[in-house]
């Protein structure tokens, strides 16, 4: 019975500690535009770096993870491949920063929308999220 005990522990100590996804929203595209912007945070409760590889939605043709840099004092966005999320830790995809961008919706999106989000992460797991939709507020 010890030896069992044992093994199972190890199990249970092997197995990922699951991504915790938060806050997703989407945010209406501008008048006369398609491409919308997606926000949520990432916590990584595990004790490895967490990878997001993609994202998907039958709602939208393409999507791509995109971040901010600053180029000439100015901010450019720049399209990433991969975003990681260290160990115990929390990224937070918001305006000016990590984003998701949402092109090609299959039918115009509107803040009544119900839109299935996929995450897959490096590891081939993944988390559905249904993010509310979102004006863009007005400055
Ligand atoms: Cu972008």
């Amino acid at each position: 019975m010890k030896h069992l005990l044992f093994a199972l522990t190890c199990l249970v100590g092997a197995a990922q500690a699951a991504p915790i996804v938060n806050n997703a929203t989407i945010r209406l595209p501008l008048p006369g535009k398609t491409v919308s912007a997606g926000y949520f945070s990432i916590e990584n409760p595990d004790n490895h770096p967490l990878v997001l590889q993609s994202a998907s939605s039958p709602m939208f043709g393409l999507i791509e993870l995109h971040h901010h840099i600053e180029v000439d004092g100015m901010l450019r966005m720049v399209k990433i491949e991969t975003l990681e999320i260290a160990p115990k830790s929390t990224v937070h995809l918001q305006p000016g920063s990590y984003h998701l961008m949402m092109f090609r919706p299959t039918t115009p999106l509107t803040k009544d929308s119900k839109v299935e989000l996929e995450l897959t992460w490096a590891d081939g797991s993944k988390t559905h999220v249904t993010p509310t939709i979102t004006s863009i507020p007005k400055s």
